[in-house]
């Protein structure tokens, strides 16, 4: 999968992307991820990619020429000509006005084999980017923050950690829990009891029936607790919905 962030500030992305998971996924050569200013692609000499809104109003708009202008470079650079069947990028906008990111996106998402993100920062987007170039538009969540570099790059870890081969096997059974519809259940580890605190016996036990049994149920409760939103769309026995009418 390729991946290409168009933002301001190109910086932000170096250790996100060069560390840890993601770092080693590119290495293993399962990702290439890649931040691009768009100011370079800005046409006038004093570098502007964003000007007064038209009808007045206070604030900034994106100038959509440097936006406009970075992805078409991007798209040129693409192998179409001895590739004709590629599939087209998804060119993804990061504003407190898309869609919320889910887990069910970054299932969508990582089936792509080409993304392009664009950030912008304090400003608005002109409008003519919303309708003629970006296939979606994407918010993390209903907060505001200063600008699309963050949620881009949660957006980016959460697709990325789905490649097949970038988690080691250990950690891939555990993505799951989200996709389930349910949350996880409690985990331990040595020692079986700190400061008086114990391991709950079953685990201890080596029973693998009443250990699954055990962790269902942990997890049926934490989410009909925490997330009892979750358990609508939750994969669940009739006999497991009624346990948690009692
Ligand atoms: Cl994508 N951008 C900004 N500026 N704030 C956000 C967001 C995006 N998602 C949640 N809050």
């Amino acid at each position: 999968m390729k991946v290409d962030v168009l933002t301001l500030f190109p910086e932000m992305f170096d250790g996100v992307f060069g560390t840890s998971i993601l770092g080693k996924a590119q290495t293993k050569g399962l990702v290439s991820l890649n931040a691009v200013n768009f100011r370079n692609y800005a046409t006038n000499k004093h570098n502007t990619v964003d000007d007064t809104p038209y009808g007045g109003g206070g604030g900034m708009v994106l100038k959509p020429d440097p936006i406009f202008a970075a992805v078409e470079d991007i798209l040129n650079q693409r192998e179409e000509v001895t590739m004709p069947t590629m599939k087209a990028p998804r060119i993804i906008l990061m504003c407190p006005q898309g869609e919320t990111f889910t887990q069910q996106k970054a299932e969508e998402l990582v089936q792509e084999d080409h993304l392009i993100f664009i950030c912008g920062h304090y400003e608005g987007y002109d409008e003519r980017i919303r309708e003629f170039l970006v296939t979606d538009e994407l918010s993390i969540g209903d907060y505001v923050l200063t600008g699309g570099e963050l949620p881009a790059m949660v957006a980016i870890d959460s697709v990325v950690r789905l490649i097949p081969g970038v988690l080691g096997n250990e950690t891939s059974a555990v993505t799951d829990s989200f996709s389930t519809g349910l949350l996880e259940y409690p985990h331990y580890t040595r020692p079986p009891e700190f400061r008086g605190m114990k391991v709950p016996d079953v685990l201890l036990s080596g029973h693998h029936l009443n250990i699954d049994a055990w962790r269902r149920e942990q997890s049926l409760l934490r989410t009909l607790e925490r997330r009892p939103d979750m358990l609508e769309n939750a994969e669940l026995t009739d006999k497991e919905r009624l346990w948690l009418e009692e």
